[in-house]
């Protein structure tokens, strides 16, 4: 491959020649079984699920596609004899950071799940050219530098102009009667988009199945008409600019057009090629909804069910009713927030200049709604439910009136989504709701991320569960055998120094191996309470500089967090940690008990780094806004405890492990709600009466920190005089409680790797192969494990 590549051999060769002639082999390696999967999908008719999603957060693919491929140690021992490390060649790989956190991740969890759970189910998304930003620390602020992943080529797309359809935007359209009786759109002035697919293998995990990832890319069609040069340019540029970038936001919705623009090219460049593929089965579209499903993750996708009908109805001819009951039966929904900020809406005028079509019969839905409703809903409910209120078209709402289930992702948020954010909803449309706890592939974050682990558990209990995840409670039967946990802590050992010597390079912080890795890494945001952490650590600060002979277990608190640029408050907390990071890793005097390690640009290459180097595991969002979390699986996977809010799927965590294995603190959802309802949070009053407590957050205004003055006291002030939104203030004494239950429990090592052992055996349940099975059965209806001998 080199040779035909490069027309060099391996003496002349560097990484980077090695690293595309490896990946080119192990992409024809799997060809055969790509196609021969589309044909047995094809041949057997199967149902296909496709999944819908504006981010998918997939990390690097060398190793994991050959692990996949169960020729991983081959490949290694192979390249080794040509004194050619695995481990460096891989490093070459950018990682393609297309999304902004939980969901897309979760997103690639599922579609590495469902080839290896061999469930014909397919991505569907945006070949975006710029992945989510580089983050880069420049005095301790965030700064954003394009991430152009693409620049050095990607081996594992291939490029299927035959494929390619057409997207429109803009125009007039009118309706006329044909003389067959239908009422059929005619466009004017439309622009029209190419939409061209680039399709990524997504192989299964010790079977023949080759699933597909479809990202989607803008160019500008063949021109049909004569045009100036830099009209041309013009035209092109705009039209490149649909699949540029990410939106760098996970959190909070801005209703800009070229977002909208991104949301219905992959949506309907997508729901075409699978009509046109539905069809060469050669089906009668009447059976659509038989042998495809179509999952909206959040509701950047919900465009999926206007454009479904628009095809149905003006392409297809069929009447209201019945392509509405293909639509239906066709989508499937999740939700993963509720927070109100990041819901989308859409005002009217830019959706219906911007796509009239798909306007019309979003009004039309909307208005049958209304007139369905009428008769069994009290007028404030249908008011509240609609789709089109207020001058805005509301995608939630749009998504669940058109999909057959809504899903929420733990147990806790699904019952807050019943009972609270959509409750208007679940009394209209009970049977639709369901839960789907959020799962993590353990093939990238145990088998590949922790090897030493993965050895570990296979030596006392066999492999089954590299493929059934449960039976890692199996492990369970060494809780009290003395040399395993001492194994397990050899382990971890070995992984907190493999990291320490990373942050040394990196970073040029120095860290013991022997302190307390502590680690929170997630997005910024308020709610996930960073701040909380920060208070503590300036806490056990203060308590040894008032006394250096404190007897607190050495800590390294580490930091992995991306702030949406936009997000100004995000972005001073950032500051300020890097504030206090300065003041603490350079004073001699706390003699190396804390240190704060802030990692630059956290991504999922780094989270394989850090996560098995992790002794604790922070979950520490306020109870009720974290839909579910999956660091939270990823790190109880590799052995961390956690420390944790009962929010999300820590709830479900808890339940595994049991509460003696796990540290809860903190206000529950109810309380939150309840103090919501009553309205008697006064932070300012635990400022005033909390004497520990005002002298850390005097720490923010009176010039211990240096460089960050005005952050210390916008932070100051959003704590102690704006009502402080995330309870901060009121779970810090339990906070520090729960910090110093870990502190105790970290010093017996005995009872802490038995913590770490169940953690590791309580993990199982957390797999996204069960998720995507319970989506597979319960959701979309899709036969898994086909016949794989015919594969
Ligand atoms: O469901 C995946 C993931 C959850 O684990 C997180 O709790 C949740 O915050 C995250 N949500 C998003 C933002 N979604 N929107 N819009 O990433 O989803």
């Amino acid at each position: 491959m080199l040779t035909e590549l490069y027309s060099m051999d391996v003496a002349q060769s560097e990484d980077t020649e090695q690293y595309f002639a490896l990946g080119n082999l192990v992409r024809s390696y799997c060809a055969k079984n790509w196609s021969s999967t589309n044909r047995l999908y094809m041949k057997k008719e199967k149902k296909q699920a496709y999944y819908f999603s504006m981010e998918f957060l997939l990390g690097r693919m060398l190793k994991s596609n050959l692990l996949n491929l169960g020729i991983l140690e081959t490949v290694r021992g192979g390249l080794k004899e040509l004194g050619i490390d695995l481990e460096k060649i891989v490093q070459i790989e950018a990682d393609p950071g297309l999304g902004n956190g939980g969901l897309g991740r979760l997103a690639a969890c599922f579609i590495d799940s469902m080839a290896t759970c061999e469930i014909p189910g397919h991505g569907n998304g945006i070949r975006f050219k710029y992945g989510l930003f580089k983050q880069k620390f420049v005095n301790g602020y965030q700064v954003e530098l394009p991430e152009n992943w693409l620049q050095n080529g990607n081996v594992w797309e291939t490029r299927r102009m035959n494929m390619a359809v057409t997207v429109s935007f803009y125009g007039k359209v009118w309706l006329e009667e044909t003389v067959n009786g239908y009422m059929l759109p005619h466009y004017e002035n439309t622009e029209r988009v190419l939409a061209v697919p680039y399709d990524t293998p997504i192989i299964g995990y010790g079977n023949n199945t080759v699933n597909t990832l479809r990202l989607w890319s803008a160019e500008l069609p063949a021109q049909d008409e004569a045009m100036d040069y830099w009209s041309y340019i013009q035209r092109r540029n705009r039209i490149e600019s649909i699949s540029e970038v990410l939106y760098p936001d996970d959190s909070n919705y801005e209703g800009r057009l070229l977002r909208l623009k991104q949301e219905y090219f992959f949506v309907s460049a997508g729901i075409q090629s699978i009509i046109r593929h539905y069809k060469k089965m050669g089906l009668s579209i009447n059976h659509l909804a038989e042998k495809v499903a179509i999952h909206i993750n959040d509701t950047h996708p919900a465009l999926c069910i206007p454009e479904l009908m628009r095809l149905l109805l003006d392409e297809e001819h069929l009447d209201w009713e019945h392509a509405w009951n293909i639509t239906i039966n066709v989508m499937s929904y999740t939700n993963h927030t509720i927070m109100s900020e990041a819901l989308e809406k859409w005002p009217i005028d830019m959706i219906s200049s911007l796509l009239p079509r798909v306007y019309q019969i979003i009004s039309e839905i909307d208005r049958r709604y209304v007139e369905k409703m009428a008769a069994l809903h009290s007028t404030g409910k249908i008011e509240r439910t609609r789709i089109i209120e207020g001058g805005h078209v509301k995608m939630a709402h749009l998504a669940i009136i058109g999909s057959h289930s809504i899903n929420g992702v733990a147990k806790l948020h699904t019952a807050i989504l019943k009972e609270k954010v959509l409750h208007d909803f679940f009394l209209i449309y009970p049977s639709r709701f369901n839960n789907k706890t959020n799962g993590i592939t353990q093939r990238r974050w145990l088998m590949l991320a922790n090897e030493p682990l993965r050895e570990l558990i296979n030596e006392k209990i066999g492999n089954d569960w590299e493929k059934t995840l449960t039976e890692l409670k199996m492990l369970k039967a060494f809780r009290n055998d003395e040399e395993t946990l001492k194994e397990l802590a050899e382990i971890k050992r070995i992984n907190k120094a493999h990291f320490a010597e990373y942050v040394l390079d990196a970073l040029k912080i120095e860290v013991d191996p022997d302190a307390i890795f502590d680690v929170q890494i997630k997005r910024l945001h308020a709610y996930k309470r960073q701040l909380l952490n920060l208070l503590h650590i300036l806490k056990l600060y203060l308590d040894l500089k008032e006394d250096p002979k404190t007897d607190i277990h050495p800590r390294v608190f580490i930091f992995g967090a991306k702030a949406a640029p936009s997000y100004t408050y995000a972005k001073e907390i950032i500051k300020l940690i890097n504030s206090v990071a300065e003041l603490i890793n350079h004073d001699a005097s706390i003699n190396n008990k804390l240190k704060i390690v802030f990692i630059e640009n956290y991504g999922v290459s780094l989270a394989e780094k850090i996560i098995p180097a992790a002794d604790v595991s922070e979950q520490i969002s306020l109870a009720s806004k974290e839909a579910s979390g999956t660091s939270n699986m990823k790190l109880m996977l590799n052995g961390a405890v956690t420390l944790a809010t009962l929010d999300g799927a820590n709830v479900e965590i808890r339940d595994r492990v049991g509460s003696e294995n796990i540290i809860i603190f903190g206000l529950t959802d109810k309380e939150v709600y309840q103090y919501y309802q009553d309205g008697s949070y006064h932070s300012h009053d635990y400022y005033e009466n909390n004497p520990v407590l005002q002298r850390v957050l005097n720490t923010l205004i009176d010039g211990t920190i240096p460089d960050a003055e005005t952050e210390g006291r916008d932070i100051f002030n959003s704590l102690v005089n704006y009502g402080d939104e995330y309870f901060v203030l009121r779970d810090f004494d339990e906070y520090v409680a729960a910090q110093k239950k870990i502190d105790k429990l970290y010093r017996d090592p005995l009872t802490w790797q038995r913590m770490a052992l169940i953690n590791i055996a309580g993990a199982g349940v957390f797999s996204s192969d069960y998720t995507v099975l319970q989506y597979a059965n319960d959701i979309w209806d899709v036969a898994y494990r086909p016949d794989a001998g015919e594969l």
